[in-house]
């Protein structure tokens, strides 16, 4: 009887740890398929990451939901297609939070089921109740603990926008009193330089855009004033928040924690840290990839050294696919060589082509799942749905209506993913959904136009709309539209079914509430 309870009482607690793994979400940015050695890179390599796809699951068909930064966060966070609400596309720094703080959340789920939650790095989904109402010298509400985090350090939209500043639990940090900041996407406020005017002050130029405030010597989307000694520096951002990121491991390690760990990298500016400048033949680009990698090399070592490999799960992704010159003169372009940022596909950010969402997608769990590479077709949409199964936490009927239980496949039990999903490309202006359904790919009629006139990258427009056989074509070339009639009925009527054929333009193009007010020379979009 005594040996059975000393048993037990051994055994009890390594069952329940197992049944609460940690969990990280590491969530680069703008990384494509084809920017990761272990899919198929070879002008840069990606050890760490490597590293996870030898010792857990590659998947091959991961996505996104959509093909840029704010509807694919807000979907992976939610577990609601972001084209379902309006205002929900790339959104300026300025603009209120787009998670409602009464609706679910994957960060929600891990906290009902007992877990610490974190976010580190990169928010972009909106903060307080927008322009005008901001006051970024205080507390600023609704935030990251809203929607569940009980801890956040974030950089408030992108590394692009302004305010350039770091928010440690929703508070700019390092801000001093007497130098208040101001913040505006409407026209020039207060002294600051601009890149418009003095691009002799610059160390990074502008090749669309951005030439608003200078901030660290590199212009930006958008102006501010204030908070001088508050600015980050970019060189630093990723040691910056990679040491948030082990702190907070480190600070719970003894219970289970939730961790969304969203790099500033790849996206632009690019300006890795000195130590991974010159690491790669394609510049800054290139060398971006490289300090990802050694992100998810420290969190790598930090879970080895605290003893929490085994019961965590790591996931690996992106938040949309590839672009090469996204805005900045950093001879991305130039430097490229043969380099395939979206590996086999065709389209990058902003496209509905399988470049947009078909992104690294990764998985480790040591204590149960077993290295493998998956097909399944899986979605960040689905990750509230899957672990909320896992865990046991009820999900309300209205809440996370597109998030699907794939955790037989995420776990590698099981081959099969979803039936279909829903993609999302931007299409120049036009707004773009397409469906995949097994190997099939039907995307809707656009406005024909064929690049974005910024990036370059090819969209997915075409005003017959497009259907590939994706078991035959992956890089969607050969447009079946003409010759499928019943299939391309079919596929229309199940996008329909779900409501993703007619969406109202403002939804799917996401226009902000107001932006018409707006001065449309200033605003930006993909
Ligand atoms: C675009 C910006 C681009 C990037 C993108 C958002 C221009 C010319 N382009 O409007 O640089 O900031 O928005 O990227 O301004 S995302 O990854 O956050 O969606
Ligand atoms: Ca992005």
């Amino acid at each position: 009887m005594h040996r059975i309870i000393l048993l037990l009482s051994f055994l009890v607690p390594a069952l329940l740890a197992a049944d609460q793994p940690n969990v990280i979400f590491i969530l680069g940015d703008d990384i494509g398929y084809g920017d990761i050695s272990c899919y198929g890179a070879t002008r840069v390599q990606t050890p760490n990451v490597d590293r996870i796809a030898r010792e857990g699951i590659r998947f091959t068909d991961g996505h996104s939901s959509t093909a840029v930064c704010t509807p694919s966060r807000y979907s992976a966070m939610t577990g609601v297609y972001p084209w379902r609400k309006a205002g929900t596309w790339i959104l300026p720094g300025d603009a209120a939070m787009i998670v409602d703080p009464d609706q679910l959340t994957l960060q929600k789920v891990f906290q009902k089921a007992g877990y610490k939650t974190g976010a580190v790095g990169k928010w972009h989904l909106g903060l307080g109740e927008g322009k005008d109402k901001i006051n970024w010298n205080e507390e600023i509400k609704p935030g990251p603990r809203e929607t569940g985090f009980d801890y956040s350090f974030i950089l408030p939209a992108t590394g692009d926008r302004t305010p350039c500043v770091y928010l440690e639990n929703q508070r700019v940090v390092g801000l001093e009193k007497d130098d208040p900041i101001t913040v505006s996407y409407e026209g020039l406020i207060g002294n600051d330089p601009t890149g418009k005017e003095h691009p002799e002050l610059l160390k990074m130029h502008p090749s669309h855009g951005h030439d608003m405030t200078i901030v660290n010597e590199v212009s930006r989307i958008g102006y501010m004033t204030g908070g001088k000694k508050a600015r980050w520096i970019d060189e630093e951002m990723s040691d910056v928040m990679a040491g948030k990121a082990v702190g907070f491991i480190e600070q719970h390690k003894d219970e289970p924690f939730y961790l969304y760990y969203a790099t500033h990298n790849i996206h632009v500016p690019r300006m890795p840290n000195a130590r991974y400048v010159g690491k790669t033949p394609m510049g800054p680009r290139g060398d971006s990839i490289v300090e990802f990698d050694a992100q998810v090399g420290i969190i790598l070592e930090a879970l080895d050294r605290l003893g929490l490999a085994e019961n965590t799960i790591i996931i690996v992704s992106s938040d949309n696919g590839p672009v090469v010159d996204d805005g900045y003169q950093d001879r991305a372009v130039e430097l490229l060589g043969d380099h395939k940022p979206a590996g086999p596909f065709r389209g990058g950010k902003g496209a509905v082509f399988e470049g947009g969402t078909r992104l690294p997608f990764l998985l480790r769990w040591p204590a149960r799942v077993k290295p493998a590479v998956s097909d399944a077709l899986v979605s960040q949409v689905d990750f509230l749905a899957s672990f909320a199964s896992f865990l046991k936490v009820p999900i309300p009927a209205a809440q996370a209506r597109d998030s699907v239980n794939v955790i037989s496949a995420l776990l590698g039990e099981s081959p099969k993913g979803r039936e279909d999903f829903i993609e999302q490309g931007g299409g120049g202006r036009g707004g773009l959904l397409g469906l995949r359904q097994g190997t099939w790919k039907y995307a809707v009629p656009g406005n024909g136009i064929k690049r974005s006139p910024t990036t370059n990258t090819e969209q997915g427009s075409d005003s017959r709309g497009m259907l590939f056989d994706l078991s035959v074509d992956l890089g969607e070339t050969n447009n079946l539209i003409d010759t499928q009639p019943e299939r391309v009925a079919a596929m229309r009527a199940r996008l329909n079914a779900q409501g993703g054929l007619n969406p109202e333009p403002s939804r799917i193009m996401g226009v902000q509430p107001g932006a018409k007010d707006r001065p449309t020379k200033k605003r930006s979009r993909q």
